[in-house]
């Protein structure tokens, strides 16, 4: 008897593990990029949360890709490129265009490398994710990066359904801050970039350790 119900207990919690695994791999469905992970349009190598060089406003580390690019990648790798007078951007809206994401649509999250944003002194820029208003006021400030994360709220969800696209427009406004881009992510699924979600062979483990405590349990009691 307890023999059964311990092939039970194993068997289940296989079929369990395997369901989760499969849930995992949903998880990382897909992702789309703009710009890439090579380091800011300041002057350093990569990766987020370190101290750039950032002295030089206008400083340019472009791919010759990047330069001609029409969905945001010409924003990135630049340092204070939503301003006048820097290149590439003659008007002060950068859009960083995400386009083919289809419908079907539950949830979504985004996450930027983004450098040295200090809206309580500069002032802060007006960023929308399809029109709709995202709260942008960051206070880093200078010469300070980060690699921030959003999930996507239910009305921006809504509308990439409705358009098949995500817009981020980057408004510089009155703010005469200087900040810089590594790339733009967009994923559809929320939890992608924390650690919330266990890995298989966590499971894997968890499940070795009920079926001991059920077995242990269980030689107790008889
Ligand atoms: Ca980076
Ligand atoms: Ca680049
Ligand atoms: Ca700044
Ligand atoms: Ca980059």
């Amino acid at each position: 008897m307890a023999k059964n119900l311990s092939i039970f207990l194993v068997v289940s919690l296989l079929v369990f593990g395997m369901v989760c695994m499969t849930n995992t791999n949903n998880l990382y469905a897909a992702t789309w990029m703009i710009g890439d992970n090579d380091g800011y349009g300041a002057g350093i190598a990569d990766n987020a949360n370190h101290n750039f060089n950032g002295y030089t406003a206008n400083y340019d580390g472009r791919s010759a890709a990047e330069k001609t690019a029409t969905n945001g990648a010409q924003y990135t790798d630049t340092y204070s490129t939503t301003h006048s007078g820097y290149a590439p951007q003659p008007g002060t809206v950068a859009t960083f265009t995400f386009t083919g994401l289809g419908s079907g649509w539950t949830e979504g999250s985004m996450w930027f490398d983004m450098a040295d944003f200090q809206a309580s002194t500069f002032g802060a820029v007006i960023v929308t994710y399809n029109g709709i208003l995202q709260n942008w006021a960051f206070n880093d400030g200078f010469p300070h990066t980060k690699v921030r994360f959003f999930d996507l709220e239910q009305n921006v969800v809504d509308s990439i359904n409705a358009t098949g696209e995500l817009i981020v427009a980057i408004d510089r406004n009155r703010s005469s801050d200087f900040y810089g881009f590594d790339y733009a992510m967009l994923s559809n699924r929320i939890g992608e970039n924390t650690n919330t979600v266990p890995e298989p062979s966590t499971i894997i483990l968890l499940g070795a350790g009920l079926v001991g405590a059920a077995l242990l349990r269980k030689k107790k009691n008889s």
